[in-house]
């Protein structure tokens, strides 16, 4: 049968493993999506489905935000897109008779993986710890009218509206997003973190400094158009498998490619493009130059590109600099300091791979840089990415055609949430609008991001957690403070489409509201609804669910936001959320007033394919910064630091899964099956370290505060990766992420620079891990 879920939980440390592959989609990527895809669905759910996405009329793909351009072929594949749309149109259901059969203490002991796999939840549920007769505390349904009287009655019962989180994770629509804002600001909070705090904030945090707008520069037609594509710190074979048709065009247009990363990623070798025949055999290409850079060594590697450029003659863009930018002279200073021998240590680099990158940078007149999770989880990594925009002004490679700087989001709708005003640090100009247009007086004080979030929990700062999607216990560092800081709440409520690590470890009540996803179809009061998203370049466009909803009970997003704030805030509110459930063309007028670049939000979205938001930077060069110029920056080189014996562990997705959802137990490109607790570890530093491949060892994360964390069971693989640096897969290795270990300015927690040292695990045998923790 399609649908049934896995009955066993099974372990994940016994992988089989072979060479990593050189080349990405092709046919196995159909095979593979189409074999999960029925697993989920059926058949014929599964070609309904899969035809809709990413289509004008059609749903926008849950997976990534990169954009979909204006050709778009029928089905436009992409095996992770088409493994994301399994996920959410599984026909496999959680109903009340699971909760009875799994208790919360069961619940916890499951694999995340596991909890998945049961399928799509149907009604509201509630816990209370401690109330049942037998002991056993569990999940009960419970009405959406309790359900909401729940959270009035306990957020009523705080002392201060601060005491309350509203967690988002980006896959959340405008229309909710805003309305979640909205309620929050309106009930008395900026508490509004959300995943980008985990994600691209280093991004955001460096290009509003800048550049003065806290995205990226470019469209996809710049990408087509580039001489150069420098991708840096990001793995889109898996994450952002549409960006390597982007990169073939590019590339058989004449582009050249260079990739920088510790690890040989499959997709930037060889791309097997699935919509053409030639391409799927054969495949092209794509890398022109890897430079398989030590973790945390990009600042140093573009300091000195810098200050080899300004060392050519004629190769900055004098005009340019003049013109448009800030604090050339001090940085030009700060770079002539840059030194072959440091950037040589700090990148494990050799000096030919940087005289050739730096060739390739001065010959072309046209230059891009993509980044992703690479560069954004270090400590540095506010700097390093200031670094890349130095790089692109002194060449005046922003705000002209084929040419930018461009972040590639993670969440299909995390740059539209944001856009939105999710986000505890607002600028006082939106509020001022938000205020005007609701006749409200929002908080004028910063709230907290993920990071301050978990230590308000943990504090008794915080007592109730709401979370608009997500999973937040299993998403953000420190897995075991994270844990105990969440049973501190009161309450915490999951607006969630599936089960989660996060439903099993609870405030002393816990709600778990079950919503639509992008899949569903949304009927309301007034009519069929479309909600709409922002991808990763600035383009607006609408999503259209076509598929019955998992259940009856189900609610939208945007009306279980309406039903709380009505639930919360009583008639002293006169928002007319009431009308904005019916009717969601009526958010986006609203929105239409408060957001800039929004005007006649609804006429504009109804043109198909939607319309792209301003940005002064690419449009007209303009920098609206504080000195009103693009500013270079001038921050000291880092790099991170290795005790002997330690080594530098980033942790990263595998192919088979979507942040925290695990979709199968493969990563087919590097060469993992049937497991997740693996290390990767260069040949020469296991030698070194007595690792030998298929060992099994503990991994020990060393860092100030003299607290061990500790990630058991770990099966060792030798792996091409850089020198130093070893990789494993988050979530599991979260825990032994410090929570006090964050990016400076961004607060991001820093993922990809755990220091380890490796130990033999206590039994001296594999224990049969699964991945909780
Ligand atoms: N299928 C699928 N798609 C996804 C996701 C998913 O989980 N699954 N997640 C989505 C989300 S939310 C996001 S944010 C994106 C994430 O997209 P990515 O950022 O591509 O994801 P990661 O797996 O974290 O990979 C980080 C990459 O950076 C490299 N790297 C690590 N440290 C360094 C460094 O110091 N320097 C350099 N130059 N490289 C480094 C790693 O080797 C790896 O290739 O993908 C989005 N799309
Ligand atoms: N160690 C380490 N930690 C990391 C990272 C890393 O690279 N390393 N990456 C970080 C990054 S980049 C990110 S973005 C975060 C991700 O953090 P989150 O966004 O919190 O995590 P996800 O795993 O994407 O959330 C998945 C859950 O969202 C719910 N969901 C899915 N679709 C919908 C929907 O349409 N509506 C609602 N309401 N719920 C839905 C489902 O219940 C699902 O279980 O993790 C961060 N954590
Ligand atoms: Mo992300």
């Amino acid at each position: 049968m399609a649908t049934k879920p896995p009955a066993d939980d099974p372990a994940q440390d016994d992988p089989r493993v072979s060479p990593p592959k050189h080349a990405a989609a092709g046919i196995p990527a159909v095979a593979h999506s189409l074999q999960i895809a029925q697993r989920q669905m059926g058949v014929r759910r599964t070609a309904r489905t899969l035809l809709k996405v990413n289509q004008k009329d059609g749903f926008d793909c849950p997976g990534c935000a990169w954009p979909e351009g204006d050709h778009r072929h029928i089905a436009e594949f992409c095996e992770n897109g088409a493994k994301a749309v399994a996920e959410e149109a599984t026909l496999r259901r959680v109903t009340p008779d699971f909760f009875a059969a799994h208790p919360l203490a069961d619940l916890f002991t499951r694999s995340g993986y596991w909890l998945g796999q049961q399928g799509r939840i149907t009604e509201p549920v509630l816990l209370e710890r401690g109330a049942a007769p037998d002991g056993e505390d569990r999940y009960e349904p419970v009405s959406w009218e309790r359900a909401f009287a729940i959270i009035a009655e306990e957020l009523a019962a705080l002392d201060s509206p601060d005491e309350a989180l509203f967690y988002t994770s980006g896959r959340t629509s405008n229309e909710a997003a805003f309305l979640l804002q909205l309620f929050a600001r309106e009930f008395g909070t900026n508490n509004l973190p959300d995943c980008s705090n985990m994600c691209h904030e280093s991004s955001g945090s460096a290009l509003s400094e800048t550049i003065g707008v806290g995205k990226g520069s470019v469209s996809l037609e710049d990408i087509h158009q580039a001489d150069l594509i420098i991708v840096a710190g990001q793995n889109p074979g898996t994450n952002h498998p549409r960006m390597l048709s982007a990169l073939e065009k590019a590339k058989s247009a004449g582009a050249k490619i260079i990739s920088v990363n510790p690890l040989p990623e499959a997709g930037l070798e060889r791309f097997k493009n699935p919509q053409t025949p030639q391409g799927m055999l054969k495949g092209a290409a794509l890398n022109d130059l890897f430079l398989q850079i030590r973790i945390g060594g990009d600042q140093a590697l573009f300091r000195l590109l810098n200050k080899l450029i300004i060392g050519t003659p004629g190769a900055v863009d004098t005009a340019f600099v003049e013109e448009h930018t800030h604090g050339y002279a001090e940085f030009a200073a700060a770079a002539e300091e840059a030194d072959w021998a440091d950037t040589l240590t700090a990148t494990g680099l050799e000096r030919a791979d940087i005289e050739r990158a730096l060739d390739m940078v001065l010959a072309s007149q046209r230059t891009i840089v993509c980044w992703a999770m690479g560069l954004t989880q270090h400590k540095h990594a506010v700097p390093t990415i200031r670094e890349v925009v130095n790089f692109s002004l002194l060449r005046g490679n922003i705000g002209r055609p084929g040419a930018g700087v461009c972040p590639v989001r993670g969440h299909s709708n995390v740059q539209g949430d944001r856009t939105m005003g999710i986000f505890e640090r607002p600028a006082p100009a939106f509020l001022d609008a938000l205020d005007r247009e609701f006749r409200i007086t929002s908080p004028r004080h910063h709230g907290y991001d993920v990071v301050r979030s978990i230590e308000a929990l943990r504090d008794g700062k915080a007592k109730v957690f709401f979370a608009m999607g997500g999973n937040f216990v299993a998403a953000t560092p420190d897995t075991h403070v994270t844990e105990a800081a969440m049973r501190n709440a009161r309450l915490t409520v999951q607006v969630s489409t599936k089960l989660n690590r996060s439903h099993a470890v609870t405030g002393r009540r816990a709600l778990i509201l079950p919503t639509l996803g992008r899949t569903d179809k949304d009927v309301q009061a007034g009519g069929r609804q479309v909600v709409t998203v922002e991808d990763s370049m600035g383009m607006v466009h609408a999503s259209r669910g076509n598929l019955p909803p998992a259940g009856p009970h189900l609610l939208s997003e945007p009306a279980i936001v309406a039903r709380m704030a009505r639930a919360v805030l009583g008639p002293a509110s006169t928002t007319p959320w009431e009308d904005f459930e019916k009717d969601y063309a009526t958010i986006r007028d609203r929105i239409a007033r408060v957001v800039p670049g929004f005007e006649d939000f609804n006429a504009r979205v109804a043109h198909p394919g939607g319309f792209q938001l301003p940005h002064a930077p690419r449009d007209e060069r303009r920098f609206p910064t504080a000195t009103g110029k693009a500013n270079f920056t001038a921050a000291p080189v880092e790099h991170p630091e290795l005790p002997q014996g330690r080594l530098l562990l980033q942790t990263i997705r595998s192919h088979d899964q979507y942040n925290t959802t695990i979709y199968g137990l493969d990563d087919r490109y590097r060469g993992i099956k049937g497991g997740r607790r693996v290390v990767l570890v260069n040949p020469d530093d296991a030698a070194e370290l007595g690792l030998a491949d298929g060992a099994y060892t503990d991994l020990v994360s060393e860092w100030r505060d003299g607290v061990e964390r500790r990630a058991a069971g770990f099966r060792v693989v030798h792996y091409p990766t850089a020198r130093g640096c070893a990789a494993a897969y988050y979530p599991e290795t979260n825990v032994l992420v410090p929570l006090g270990s964050t990016a400076d300015t961004s607060n991001t927690p820093v993922s990809k620079s755990v220091v380890v040292r490796f130990e033999q695990p206590g039994s001296g045998e594999r224990a049969g891990q699964r991945d909780a923790p």
